[in-house]
């Protein structure tokens, strides 16, 4: 049990972004602390030797007599804590805890707080257009990618701010103890993960911790998996394709137009958004009812979900070549953004779909792609670790080839397509077999197309 006068060392397992911001915090505060990482080289060793020389640290195979030593474990969200060192550490008694939790723990202005298996990261960028339109002093954080990329931890040292926004994955939750947000919100669930969950349950009670404490409640009326486990004490928002209901957003139809609308109240028209899809009317709705929960003015979300473009890597229309329209959605790291994004695009154009896809598959079914695939597509052509596992998902109907690399992709997806067809890279894969990460695999569709010009 920690106490005041504990010397003990707090040690931060991961030596990533999350392990750097955490250095950066617990030195800050003049706590004595020690980094471990499995890895022999992990991405933060640089920095830290840099920044900060004194800072012991401890690489390799974790060792249980170093995590024993601890007054606490401080987990990155990229190690499990059931992994064999961490649970015996905690079995014996070692408190563990995570950024999350020790940021909630800190900051007193309201959090907005999102999770779910897609969405999240559009979410939160449109969120984040709408507080700056609002005039609102904001900090943005948690797991995020691109250039608005910040551990929540690094939020600390920065001006104080009127809210929060924190995007969080299922990983980070499952280090949270009580978040104490404003409003939270799961978008949606579907499979993802599962190399790292026993299961579907699993993930979703991780899910689900991002309600611990919350004030208000945004739930999507179209995911009964979004809804918090048991009756909650806290204001409830809904969110859906239906008409609204009360305290509800919805889609209301009007002389063959349709509405993004609260309630009775028309916001903006659906052919006013420069994102397309279902999945997007639902990822605008979703981020209406949070800005509404924090007393954001109309007007200001108006003005912000008419202007949001969408972010790179997410059904980012690349190039036309021959009358093909190239996108890239390489953030489709699960099988429930894949289909999301083969259903959006097929409604969106008036061809059909050559989908690239493939990478590791994290022990997903993909079973659900195949009817997408069926309605939308024409072709897939499958590259990486996963490649041949998935091809025997699909059958006769749609035609599949191999590829060797992104480029050799690129070329089978071209001759494939016809004029008024999408080729559609949306992998349904993570991508660290083959690239560094998922943009990384953006950027490199993106050149593949540019050769072909
Ligand atoms: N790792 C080890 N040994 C260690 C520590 C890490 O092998 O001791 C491996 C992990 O298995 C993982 C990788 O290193 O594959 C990165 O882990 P990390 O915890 O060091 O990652 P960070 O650099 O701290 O980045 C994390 C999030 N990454 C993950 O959860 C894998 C980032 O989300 C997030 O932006 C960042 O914290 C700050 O909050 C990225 C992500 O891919 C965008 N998230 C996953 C997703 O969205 O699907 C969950
Ligand atoms: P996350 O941060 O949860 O990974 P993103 O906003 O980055 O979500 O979107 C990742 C991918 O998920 C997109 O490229 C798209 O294919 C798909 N997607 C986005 N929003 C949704 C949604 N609401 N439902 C299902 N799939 C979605």
């Amino acid at each position: 049990m920690a106490t005041d006068n504990d010397d003990r060392l707090t040690i931060i397992v991961g030596l990533g972004d999350t392990g750097l911001s955490c250095v950066r915090y617990f030195t800050s505060i003049g706590e004595k602390i020690k980094v471990v990482d499995s890895r022999e080289q992990p991405p933060g060793l640089l920095a830290l030797n840099e920044l900060f020389p004194d800072v012991e640290y401890e690489l390799g195979e974790f060792r249980l007599e170093t995590l024993l030593s601890a007054k606490q474990l401080v987990v990155s969200p990229g190690v499990s804590i059931r992994g064999a060192a961490i649970s015996a550490a905690i079995d014996a008694g070692i408190s563990v805890t995570g950024d999350i939790d020790i940021f909630a723990k800190q900051v007193s202005a309201p959090i907005i707080a999102v999770t779910g298996s897609n969405g999240k990261s559009t979410v939160v960028a449109m969120l984040a257009e709408i507080l700056r339109s609002s005039g609102r002093k904001f900090g943005l954080g948690g797991n995020l990618d691109g250039k608005n990329f910040k551990p929540a931890l690094d939020l600390l040292s920065e001006t104080s701010k009127d809210l929060y926004v924190l995007e969080l994955s299922s990983f980070q939750l499952e280090t949270t103890e009580e978040l104490g947000a404003e409003v939270a919100t799961i978008l949606n669930l579907s499979a993802d993960h599962m190399d790292r969950y026993e299961g579907i349950e699993d993930y979703h009670q991780a899910k689900q911790k991002i309600f611990a404490g919350s004030k208000q409640i945004v739930v999507n009326r179209d995911d009964k998996d979004s809804y918090p486990p048991e009756a909650a004490d806290a204001t409830v928002w809904e969110f859906g394709f239906g008409r609204p209901g009360v305290n509800g957003l919805g889609v209301l139809e009007e002389g063959g137009d349709k509405y993004v609308a609260y309630q009775f109240e028309k916001i903006v028209s659906v052919s006013e958004l420069k994102v397309f899809g279902q999945h997007n009317i639902s990822n605008v709705l979703a981020a209406v009812a949070l800005a509404m929960a924090v007393d954001i003015d109309m007007e200001s979300i108006r003005k912000a979900i008419r202007a949001f473009a969408g972010l790179p890597h997410r059904c980012q229309w690349v190039a036309k070549v021959d009358g093909v329209d190239f996108y890239n959605d390489s953030k489709g790291t699960n099988v429930g953004a894949t289909v999301a994004a083969v259903e959006g695009l097929g409604e969106h154009i008036s061809g059909h779909i050559v989908l690239i896809a493939g990478g590791q598959g994290k022990g997903a079914d993909f079973s659900a792609l195949v009817p997408a695939m069926n309605k939308w597509g024409k072709a897939i052509v499958l590259l990486g670790q996963d490649a041949v596992e998935m091809a025997g998902y699909f059958d006769a109907d749609i035609q599949t080839y191999f590829a060797s690399d992104m480029d050799n992709a690129v070329e089978i997806a071209l001759q494939q397509a016809s004029n008024g067809d999408a080729v559609l890279l949306s992998p349904a894969c993570a991508s660290f077999d083959m690239f560094e990460n998922f943009q990384h695999r953006g950027f490199s569709f993106i050149e593949s197309v540019e050769t072909l010009q």
